[in-house]
C-alpha cells in the first residue's frame, strides 16, 4: 500500500453498510427503496410531458469517453450492400437484402449502470458476497437483477456547473453534499428522500461539444463529489437509491483528502448498495430546467439484461 494513503479497510472501517438489510440474497441494494409509491411520486412530477434521453451516442468515430485502460466501443459492419453487390450476400427468397453489424464494447464504455458487485475491497462485494464470485462472470450482484427490476422514480437534477457560474467544472474540482444542498436551494428544488439524484458538471457535455482532447489528456482527472463520513451519512439518511452524473466515474478521480481513488464506489456502491449511473448527457435537460425552473421529473431507466454483467448500457428517459 502506498505510504500515507489509507487502505479502504481503514478509511471505511466505521462506514455504514446496508448488507443484509434486504436479505442475505439481495442483489439490488438501494433499488429496494424504489417501488410503486416512488414511481407514482415521479409520475406526479410530470407537468408538460416533454421528454429527454440521457444516453450518449455509442461508437463515436473519434472514440467514446472511457476510463483509462478501457477501449472505446468499436462497431463493425459485417454485412451490407457491398456483399450483395458482389453476389456474396445470403440468398433470401423474394430478393431482400439487409445489413448486420457487431459491436465490441466495455459495458462501462458508454452511458451505463454499474452492477453493485462492480467494485470492491477486502475480498467482499456488495452484501458480503465473496470477491471470488466475480471470476469469469458475476455470479452475484451482477447487472441482471437491476435490469429485471428497472429504475423508476422522482429524479432531481442539480446543476453544479451552473451553480458555480461555469459551463464545465475544472479537472479535479470537488463538491460536497452541502454544496448540493446549496445548489438545490438556489434552483428552488428540494432533494427529497428516495430521489434519484442526478448531478451535472458539464464534463461529458464538453466532450460531446467537441473538446475530445480533454478525455484523452493525462493525468485523467474528473471533477466530482468527494468522500466524507458526513456525505455517506447523508446518503443513508436520504435513502438515495441512485447517483447519476455526466462524468465517467461519478466522483472526483482522486479524493484530495485521503488520496484514495474512487472511495465513493466503495462507501456508497459496495457498502450501501447505491446504484451508479455514469456518462450521462445532462445538458439538454439542464437547459430546459433552467428555462422553466422545474428541476424534478419522472426518471425511468432499464439497463440491458446481461447475464453476469459488471454493468450494462442504458439510455434513461426523463419526462417533465
Ligand atoms: C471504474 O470502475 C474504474 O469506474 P466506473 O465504475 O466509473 O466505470
Amino acid at each position: 500500500m502506498t505510504d500515507n494513503i489509507p487502505p479502504f479497510t481503514e478509511l471505511l472501517a466505521d462506514s455504514p453498510k446496508n448488507w443484509g438489510r434486504w436479505g442475505t440474497d439481495d442483489e439490488i441494494g438501494a433499488l429496494n427503496f424504489l417501488g410503486p409509491a416512488e414511481a407514482l411520486t415521479g409520475a406526479a412530477s410530470i407537468r408538460s410531458g416533454r421528454s429527454f434521453t440521457l444516453g450518449i451516442p455509442i461508437a463515436d468515430p473519434v472514440g467514446d469517453p472511457v476510463w483509462p485502460g478501457r477501449r472505446p466501443t468499436q462497431r463493425f459492419n459485417v454485412l451490407d450492400h457491398s456483399h450483395f453487390a458482389a453476389g456474396k450476400g445470403p440468398d433470401i427468397p423474394g430478393g431482400a437484402e439487409y445489413s448486420d453489424d457487431v459491436v465490441v464494447m466495455y459495458l462501462q464504455g458508454t452511458t451505463q449502470f454499474d452492477a453493485l458487485g462492480h467494485a470492491w475491497y477486502d475480498g467482499q462485494i456488495y452484501n458480503g458476497y465473496p470477491a471470488s464470485s466475480t471470476i469469469g462472470a458475476m455470479e452475484k450482484a451482477s447487472i441482471l437483477p437491476i435490469a429485471e427490476h428497472g429504475v423508476v422514480g422522482r429524479g432531481v437534477l442539480i446543476d453544479m456547473a451552473t451553480h458555480r457560474g461555469k459551463a464545465v467544472l475544472d479537472a479535479g474540482e470537488t463538491f460536497t453534499h452541502e454544496d448540493l444542498l446549496a445548489a438545490a436551494a438556489a434552483q428552488g428544488v428540494e432533494i427529497r428522500k428516495r430521489d434519484i439524484l442526478l448531478i451535472r458538471t458539464g464534463w461529458i457535455g464538453s466532450y460531446l461539444g467537441g473538446d475530445v482532447e480533454k478525455f484523452h489528456a493525462r493525468p485523467f482527472l474528473e471533477p466530482g463529489l468527494t468522500y466524507s463520513p458526513e456525505l455517506v451519512d447523508w446518503f443513508v439518511e436520504r435513502e438515495i437509491p441512485v447517483l447519476g452524473t455526466d462524468t465517467i466515474t461519478n466522483e472526483v478521480t482522486v479524493d484530495p483528502v485521503s488520496h484514495t481513488s474512487l472511495p465513493l464506489h466503495q462507501a456508497l456502491m459496495r457498502n450501501l448498495g447505491v446504484l451508479f449511473s455514469e456518462i450521462l448527457n445532462l445538458d439538454a435537460l439542464a437547459e430546459d430546467c433552467r428555462a422553466d425552473g422545474q428541476w424534478s421529473f419522472l426518471y425511468t431507466a432499464a439497463p440491458l439484461k446481461i447475464h453476469g454483467g459488471t454493468g450494462a448500457p442504458v439510455n434513461p428517459v426523463v419526462i417533465k
